[in-house]
């Protein structure tokens, strides 16, 4: 039963994402199809397998072929798959150190003339390089590339790619907006791994080699995943991700000594909690041999953590790592730890200073095992908001930088808001910490630091929803999310390109218009929404649709402080919160300066009257109408090119996402409105085009 229903989804556009194989047709199928003849198949893991498997799949679906599967023969294969320590190198010409200067996952895609026969040689480094080389290789094919002359070398840029899910055992997921968790259902673990297998293939396509499956905010209930009531089944999906080449992470509970091992505390200097995480760290790799690690949400956001027992977070991640260390194991310990209870009116607790002022005066006193995650932003993935100067500033710790693919504040996968731009901004963001070019691109990738462990980290947009992400645009965000952190220098315009190709494939007005729509959508979802980087202007709870006075993170007042003459947080070092000085010099000059903060983070910076001229020319207040203005009207156009495509793509994600643009017009109508009135009731400053506000 459970396969069949997999089965019809398989079959559908929409579920299939970026692993279309449509069917080739007329002439291009003959350039193909001899490639499928036989897969000799050098090297024996269950990843490779996996390689095979896929293309098999894709063979049938392309080309309505099944190739003969064949160990590696020089004369009766076309594709061969193998690492360089089991294929024949020199018998094709090529040197044994053909690999010598790629990483571990690395892998070269080769295309050889052996006398009368082609063929194509997929080499990894390791199995995991070839089952990336297999998908570079279809993804190839599924753009038209020809195949005739290959001489690709490719690898990761970044160590760990990771994903995690903030899923809970209920089956509910937090600021998930794609239905419910794929991966627990009936309050347990579900059996259903073929949608985890088809999760682990899209992932892996796109290069993630690491996932957490449970939410960090770790709950009553979530608690005991680390217990024998839920480790087999998380030993059964760990060997769907390890045949993907992913390694599987749980979130813990920080209490855990006290609520499982009914110790009285879960102090990290406690001799009887350290040995309580050993003995519960070797329990679970009992099970999963490959086990991965932990992921830590501690002493935030009422989460338990080491604060409680006067011990700052070092001590609190060592303990963990401690335990994992003799199993190879990790802690990715987060760094998202503020007082949600703060008063805002008191300029010495702003919380963008939070995680700076936490974690830089304990830089090197974590065990080597142990990674920082940090958010790209000092207060919560907004729409527009500065770079975390704590990105940059340790010296002596692992760190990854933390993305959130799932839209909680970016439109909740109703409106659409294509995040590939702005992650490229802030992966190019030079921080200057060891002088100018240091970009947050070459911290998380541990290149500037001479880091052990390093990369990058998201929380997912996926659930259980046919598309899996709700809004089939935002497959986009996941995809791009992968591309990028397999290589942040690819520009957005190929991925986006790339996608397109895979998603609908090359029908001109498609993917120009839905090109147009993907690149613009950020900037237009920022217009209507969020000016200037003031962010938080969003219902509490749930975080969707405007509220101006909405931010619920402290009962004392607003988060823009606007007021009858200005608007915006004053983070300057004389008059505000000081925080501009957690930068390196040049950044913390140019954003504590009005003269040089540049316009669309003027208000997450200073506190300006509404007249205040921006160095676009506008004032504060007509920028905030005009943008909330145009904001509806691209929005418009998007709605107007999309309905140009219908009879050119899929129906049903057709019209998926017409519905969603529909809620999407609503929303934005909404914010211009609620936006322009507030301020305009608020300044008594009139629009200068006279516009009807509300
Ligand atoms: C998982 C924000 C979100 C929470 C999330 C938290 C975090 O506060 O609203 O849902 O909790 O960030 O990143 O830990």
């Amino acid at each position: 039963m459970l396969e069949q229903t997999i089965k019809n989804e398989r079959t559908l556009k929409s579920y299939r994402a970026w692993l279309q194989y449509d069917k080739i047709e007329d002439i291009d199928r003959k350039l193909y199809l001899k490639w499928f003849t036989a897969i000799g198949v050098a090297t024996d893991t269950k990843i490779t397998k996996s390689a095979v498997n896929e293309i098999i799949w894709a063979a049938e679906s392309m080309l309505e072929k099944t190739p003969d599967i064949n160990e590696e023969t020089l004369d009766r294969t076309s594709i061969i798959l193998g690492t360089y320590r089991h294929i024949h190198l020199e018998e094709y010409g090529l040197s044994s150190d053909l690999l010598e200067d790629v990483n571990e996952e690395g892998y070269v895609i080769k295309t050889v003339n052996n006398n009368e026969k082609q063929q194509i040689l997929l080499i990894g480094k390791t199995d995991k390089g070839i089952l990336y080389a297999t998908y570079h290789l279809l993804r190839l094919i599924q753009t038209k590339a020809s195949l005739e002359d290959l001489h690709i070398k490719d690898a990761p840029k970044n160590q760990f790619r990771m994903i995690n899910q903030w899923d809970n055992i209920d089956g509910s997921i937090e600021r998930g907006y794609a239905g419910n968790s794929i991966f627990y259902v009936n309050d347990n673990i579900t059996d259903n791994l073929e949608r985890v297998k088809d999760y682990a293939r899209l992932l892996s396509s796109i290069g993630m080699n690491a996932i957490s499956i449970n939410n960090v905010n770790v709950w009553d209930e979530e608690t005991n995943i680390i217990t024998e009531k839920y480790l087999p089944k998380v030993k059964n999906i760990a060997e769907v991700f390890r045949a993907y080449g992913i390694t599987i992470y749980l979130s813990i509970n920080y209490a855990s000594p006290i609520v499982l091992g009914s110790l009285e505390t879960a102090d990290p200097l406690d001799e009887n909690v350290q040995n309580w995480w050993k003995q519960k760290v070797a329990e679970i790799y009992k099970y999963i041999p490959d086990f991965g690690g932990f992921v830590v949400k501690a002493d935030s956001e009422n989460r338990p953590g080491p604060f409680s027992y006067g011990r700052n977070h070092a001590d609190g991640a060592n303990v963990l790592a401690e335990a994992l260390k003799p199993f190879n194991g990790i802690v990715i310990w987060r760094c998202f730890v503020y007082n949600n209870l703060q008063d805002w009116r008191d300029k010495e607790t702003d919380r963008a200073r939070a995680a700076y002022d936490h974690f830089t005066p304990i830089d090197g006193e974590f065990l080597d095992n142990v990674i920082l995650q940090i958010k790209n932003g000092p207060m919560d993935f907004q729409v527009r908001e500065g770079i975390s100067p704590l990105l940059g500033a340790l010296e002596k710790t692992n760190q990854f930088i933390e993305l959130q693919v799932t839209q909680e504040y970016t439109g909740q996968q109703k409106d659409v808001c294509y995040l590939v731009p702005q992650w490229k901004e802030i992966l190019e963001f030079d921080t200057y910490a060891k002088g100018q070019g240091t970009k947050i691109k070459d911290i998380v990738n541990g290149s500037v630091f001479k880091n052990n462990y390093s990369g990058i980290a998201a929380v997912s947009n996926i659930g259980n929803d046919i598309n899996w992400t709700g809004h089939t645009l935002a497959q986009a965000n996941l995809y791009g999310y992968g591309r990028l952190t397999w290589n942040p220098d690819l520009t957005t315009e190929e991925i986006t390109k790339e996608w397109i190709y895979l998603t609908f494939g090359q029908n001109d007005q498609v993917v120009e218009n839905i090109t147009y729509i993907l690149l613009n959508s950020w900037k237009t979802y920022e217009n209507y929404t969020a000016p200037l980087g003031v962010g938080w202007m969003v219902n509490p709870g749930h975080h969707y649709g405007p509220n101006v006075d909405g931010y619920e993170y402290s009962k004392w007042g607003t988060y823009h402080f606007a007021d009858c003459h200005g608007i915006g947080v004053d983070r300057t070092v004389e008059t505000g919160t000081g925080y501009t000085s957690q930068y390196f010099p040049q950044n913390a000059e140019t954003f504590n300066s009005l003269e040089t903060c540049p316009d669309e983070l003027l208000l997450f910076f200073h506190h300006v009257p509404y007249t205040y001229v921006l160095h676009s020319g506008e004032t504060v207040i007509q920028h905030i109408y005009n943008t909330h203005f145009e904001g509806v009207e691209e929005l418009k156009e998007f709605i107007q090119k999309w309905n140009d495509l219908d009879g050119l793509i899929d129906k049903v994600i057709f019209e998926n996402v017409k519905e969603r643009f529909h809620m999407q017009l609503e929303n934005a109508k909404e914010w211009r409105d609620q936006i322009n009135t507030y301020f305009y009731r608020k300044s008594g400053i009139s629009d200068d085009k006279n516009r009807k506000i509300y």
